[in-house]
């Protein structure tokens, strides 16, 4: 070897050795998306009373996030945190609002993940609808308004899809097999694993689960899983600890469904819990059929593994059913990464580090080799599942504006505090709510009560301020988002920000 040649070679090797990541093959992706599960319903995040061996096995094996946010909590909007990488206000997308804009779309993960060679595959419940400009209608229960043709394998449905696999157009095939969805969409997730590990190409498979939404529907297959448990309830479980929070957050669906759906009474309560985590259990079983198949193609060990939900549950903490509210079960969730190549030795750990939906996409952009990703309002979390840093960010923005009038909410998250603001004046005042979430998790105390100011509370109020600023500047101007600019200020008096709500919220 000329001396030249020997010396770049020489510095490619000390560049290989420092960044292994930048000259290995990109690893195959695989991103597992439950609907409406809350965050202590897995055993690996200390729930004694439920069976999740798979998801836990990659959480011991993974890293554990305990501080993992929905920067909104609701279905289509989150769909769109987590494939764009935006918050809601630049996605501008949920309902009451409107779909993505094709140009936005453009942005997404699985489009520039396929322009970089990724072959790309997407199962279950999309959730949002592209349309090529502002005012044009674009639905996401029709087939013509989701982006199929982005994609190299699609067994994805329209609206909230079926439980029924022969119900779901494109994944009606698998019911001979499978007639429960969750387990089709494993069997497809296998399918796919299959086809693309005869290619060259590295894949990034997206399943977004229908389980556990309702309605409840488990599969009858494990129907004895829970026949003999009883389930625990959260210490903030029941009407008595709703009182002290804003009269706002009462406005909501949330609050009658705590009784509609049943998590009043003992009995109920247990059997809304049973089916629940049934379909839970479901969702389990699939991640193990594509965990097994990783294993027979033998490719588990060049396969990333992310695990979510798109937002939390009220299963009756603070008296209240559902999701939406920016409350801890309201838009925490469970988050598990799994990357086998990290070595053994930083595996298994847990982090306390905010980490939100909208990081999801950087993560994966990260994963493929997507520099570029400067735009994002997300971060990649891989530095924190490589434990080469302890957080990734000072304060994450929590936003709510579906839904009741009432409810419309604003407000930021940082390590140790929570700090909300409800706009709502109608017959009330607007409220401020801050809680010390390192000795309060469960929500218990609102720190505005006590009868001197809490010191946390100006830096809280500054950060909300950030938060407010940046909405202001960067909201896209359709659907109805920039006038929560000025209708989340604190500083701006209820009757001036009646006008301003846009039509679907007016009073
Ligand atoms: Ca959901």
């Amino acid at each position: 070897m000329k001396k030249r040649y020997f010396l770049q070679f020489l510095l490619w090797l000390v560049f290989a050795l420092a960044h292994p990541e930048c000259v290995a093959k990109p690893p195959n992706i695989i991103f597992l998306f439950a609907d409406d599960q809350a965050y202590d319903t897995l055993g690996c995040y200390g729930n004694p009373d439920v069976r999740t061996p798979n998801i836990d096995r990659l959480g011991h094996a993974g890293l554990i996030f305990d501080r993992h946010y929905n920067t909104t909590a609701i279905c289509m909007a989150s769909r769109a945190n987590v494939m764009t990488g935006l918050l809601e206000y630049r996605t501008g997308c949920n309902f009451m609002h409107g779909p993505m804009m094709r140009s936005i779309w453009e942005q997404s993960y699985p489009v520039r993940l396929r322009a970089k060679g990724y072959r790309t595959g997407f199962g279950g419940k999309f959730g949002f609808a592209v349309a090529d400009a502002p005012g044009q209608s674009a639905d996401e229960h029709q087939y013509e308004h989701l982006p199929l043709e982005d994609f190299d394998f699609w067994v994805g449905g329209v609206g909230q899809t079926h439980y029924a696999t022969e119900k779901n157009k494109y994944l009606a095939h698998y019911a001979d097999r499978f007639s429960h969805s969750t387990r089709a969409y494993g069997a497809a997730g296998i399918d796919f694993i299959r086809t693309s590990s005869k290619t060259k190409q590295p894949f990034c498979l997206t399943l977004f689960f229908k389980a556990p939404h309702r309605p409840t529907t488990p599969d009858p297959a494990f129907d004895d899983v829970y026949k003999a448990t009883t389930f625990r309830k959260l210490p903030n479980y029941g009407r008595a600890f709703g009182n002290h929070l804003a009269p706002q957050s009462r406005l909501g669906r949330q609050y009658p469904r705590f009784e509609e759906w049943g998590y009043h009474t003992e009995t109920s309560y247990q059997d809304a819990m049973r089916t629940y985590h049934q379909q839970i259990y479901g969702i389990d079983v699939a991640v193990g059929m594509i965990l097994d198949e990783l294993e027979i193609q033998g490719i588990a060990d060049e396969t990333v593994i992310i695990y979510s939900s798109d937002n939390g549950f009220f299963n009756g903490s603070h008296g209240l059913g559902s999701k939406v509210l920016p409350y801890e079960e309201g838009a925490r969730v469970p988050m598990v990464i799994f990357d086998p190549r990290v070595p053994v030795s930083h595996r298994g750990r847990r982090t306390t580090a905010v980490s939100g939906n909208i990081d999801i996409a950087a993560t994966i952009m990260d994963l493929a080799g997507i520099e570029n990703r400067s735009k994002l309002d997300g971060q990649s979390l891989m530095p924190l599942v490589r434990g080469q840093v302890a957080s990734i960010r000072e304060r994450l923005p929590l936003i709510q504006v579906w839904g009741a009038t009432g409810s419309l909410t604003f407000g930021v998250v940082t390590q140790h505090y929570k700090y909300l603001y409800w706009c709502y004046g109608e017959g009330m005042q607007p409220r401020e709510e801050l809680f010390d979430l390192q000795f309060d998790p469960y929500e218990m105390r609102n720190l505005l009560h006590i009868p001197t100011e809490h010191p946390a509370l100006p830096r809280m109020r500054a950060h909300y301020a950030s938060e407010l600023a940046l909405w202001k500047q960067m909201a896209v101007p359709f659907h109805g988002y920039q006038p929560f600019g000025i209708i989340f200020d604190p500083e701006v008096p209820w009757a001036r920000k009646r006008d301003l709500l846009p039509a679907p919220f007016k009073p």
